[in-house]
């Protein structure tokens, strides 16, 4: 169904530079979809608005070496299109970065999305106008947009964290941070370096840039838990094969709990004796990449089955490592597997037996200060080139709260999700009519495929428009009963999983002072998708649509 395009309103005398039906906050692989769909399936007038100098969200940002995506591509990837399906051929089980981005590019020229998107327009704020039914949107560079909707398609990873270290400022080497990695050549040739951090970024800098090095300071404050990614280059005849398969493959991710394309299976890990578990583990240790959690059912449910995989990571970790006090080091032992994001790696506890790698535990003693010349921790001094940040994001709500959002009576979302994010179904947010959500807290978000979760809200925000405005209601907003119960939902699906026990950045834990609340739906895409899909049969239950 599509909707007529609404004229601009010329009459304000400050009138904005874009006055559409949508504004979509972000061109990444979410603002990206939103735009196709909503402009050409539903007959929309769109916006987007995007902070970076081209599309492409973190894949444009996040340029550090060895930067690929960890879930097969081929599942990484929009599903809208069997044309783009035809003719696009990924080279790698994993793509990197740039063949990510150049997948990126192509989409958007292909579908021509670029003519509705700024660039370089990084939005500051955005204000509910109560008497117009509108959102007023202004980014940083003067660009104004007016729409009755806003979408946030801003991303759960993209507001970066640089912890403050005193004396930062004062450095005469190269800081850098993985996800803000310069466009241009970043020479770490026969240079001493130090890298801050050891999660899915950290794990992917590291081998990559230590041949390269003289020396290599790895800091680590948390050891993490991670298998073999088992990449490969991808075949003709793999192709074909894939290619063959993707109609199911695709259908099995929609209704998979996770979009991943690994079988689910519903045994216990206590289930089965030693010797058959063990078996099992090394199969899928060969093969199932970031999978490997979902090779029991009860693996985040049940710290005793959780600790057979852990324990069988931790003897393979205890394989890859040489130096014993190195390898008790990287060994994760104070959390349970899968309750941080786990990583996936290429060579990551290998890199550690090399002589121009030095592992440095900041847990036991702290990084204390830089100088102009060196990283100190409080007990020693690691003179660096380069440092390097991999210390991740302020997740989930950060792309959220940076911005100034106004909803309804002036309220800030900030003050609203001052005790955590309050979301219905992670879509919507009681207060700021008309606004929704791509992927964030509230739903699987980051607990899945994160691209399957993209194309299951951008299908449910364009239906939800496109019948609201066809049947004359212009503001749909969460009904705050609705946003509670759903809230209590989430904390209640997180409290019978074991994601509880580790301080991870799905419960706000990697920034001091941010609430400690479990931000995604651990309930899993399949039932997430079926919830949403009842909540539309009802009518839009738990949403008010005012006409
Ligand atoms: O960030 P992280 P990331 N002092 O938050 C450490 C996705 N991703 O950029 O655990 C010292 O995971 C921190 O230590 P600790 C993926 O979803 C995907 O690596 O807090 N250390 C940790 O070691 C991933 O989960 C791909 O104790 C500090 C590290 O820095 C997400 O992005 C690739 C510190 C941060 O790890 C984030 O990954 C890469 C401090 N003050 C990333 N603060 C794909 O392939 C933080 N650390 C798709």
């Amino acid at each position: 169904m599509t909707v007529p395009a609404r004229p601009i309103d010329t009459s304000s005398a400050s009138a904005p530079d874009f006055d559409v039906d949508v504004v979509v906050v972000g061109a990444g692989f979410a603002g990206l979809a939103m735009l196709r769909e909503l402009r050409d399936e539903r007959g929309m007038s769109v916006r987007v608005l995007e902070a970076g100098d081209d599309v492409g969200g973190v894949w444009y940002w996040n340029r550090y070496p060895g930067a690929r995506c960890d879930v097969d591509s081929t599942d990484y990837c929009y599903s809208f299109s069997s044309e783009l399906d035809e003719e696009w051929d990924w080279s790698e089980r994993y793509a990197t970065q740039p063949e990510i981005l150049r997948y990126v590019h192509h989409v958007a020229d292909k579908f021509d999305l670029r003519r509705d998107i700024s660039l370089g327009s990084r939005v500051t704020e955005a204000v509910w106008d109560e008497g117009t039914g509108h959102w007023d949107v202004r980014c940083g560079n003067g660009v104004t947009a007016r729409g009755r909707y806003l979408v946030m398609a801003t991303g759960c990873l993209s507001a970066t964290k640089r912890p403050e270290i005193d004396g930062l400022e004062s450095f005469r080497g190269q800081v850098l941070h993985t996800a803000d990695w310069p466009a241009g050549p970043v020479d770490l040739q026969e240079k001493r370096v130090g890298i801050i951090g050891t999660g899915s970024s950290g794990i992917q800098v590291i081998p990559t840039i230590a041949p390269l090095v003289e020396h290599l300071y790895v800091f680590q404050r948390t050891p993490t838990f991670s298998v073999p990614a088992q990449h490969q280059v991808l075949t003709d005849s793999d192709r074909a094969a894939i290619r063959a398969q993707l109609p199911e493959r695709r259908e099995m991710l929609r209704n998979s709990p996770t979009g991943l394309s690994v079988p689910v299976t519903r045994q216990s890990a206590l289930d089965v004796d030693d010797a058959e578990r063990q078996a099992h583990y090394e199969e899928y240790w060969e093969s199932a990449g970031f999978g490997f959690l979902l090779a029991y059912a009860d693996l985040l449910t049940n710290r005793e089955a959780n600790d057979t995989a852990a324990d069988f990571i931790r003897s393979k970790i205890a394989e890859r490592v040489e130096d014993p006090e190195v390898r008790e080091l990287l060994t994760p032992r104070s959390y349970p597997y899968g309750a941080k994001r786990p990583c996936v790696d290429t060579g990551f506890y290998e890199t550690f037996n090399r002589p121009n790698v030095t592992l440095v535990d900041i847990s036991a003693s702290p990084l204390a200060k830089v100088t102009e010349t060196s990283l100190h921790t409080m007990t020693a001094e690691y003179e660096l080139d380069v440092l390097i940040f991999a210390t991740g994001f302020d997740a989930m709500t950060g792309a959220l709260l940076r911005p100034e959002i106004r909803g309804r009576d002036g309220r800030t979302l900030r003050d609203h999700w001052s005790a955590g994010p309050l979301t219905y179904l992670g879509l919507m947010t009681s207060g700021f009519p008309n606004m929704f959500i791509v992927a964030g807290p509230g739903s699987p978000s980051l607990l899945g495929n994160v691209m399957v979760s993209i194309e299951q809200h951008v299908a449910f925000v364009a239906d939800l428009l496109v019948r609201s405005m066809a049947e004359g209601v212009p503001t749909i907003e969460a009904d705050a009963d609705a946003e509670v119960e759903w809230v209590q939902r989430v904390n209640d699906t997180a409290a019978n999983t074991l994601y509880m026990e580790a301080a991870s950045y799905y419960l706000g834990a990697e920034i001091p002072g941010k609430p400690r609340v479990f931000m995604p739906y651990a309930g899993g895409l399949r039932r997430y998708r079926r919830e949403c899909d009842e909540v539309a049969k009802d009518g839009y239950r738990g949403l008010h649509r005012r006409p």
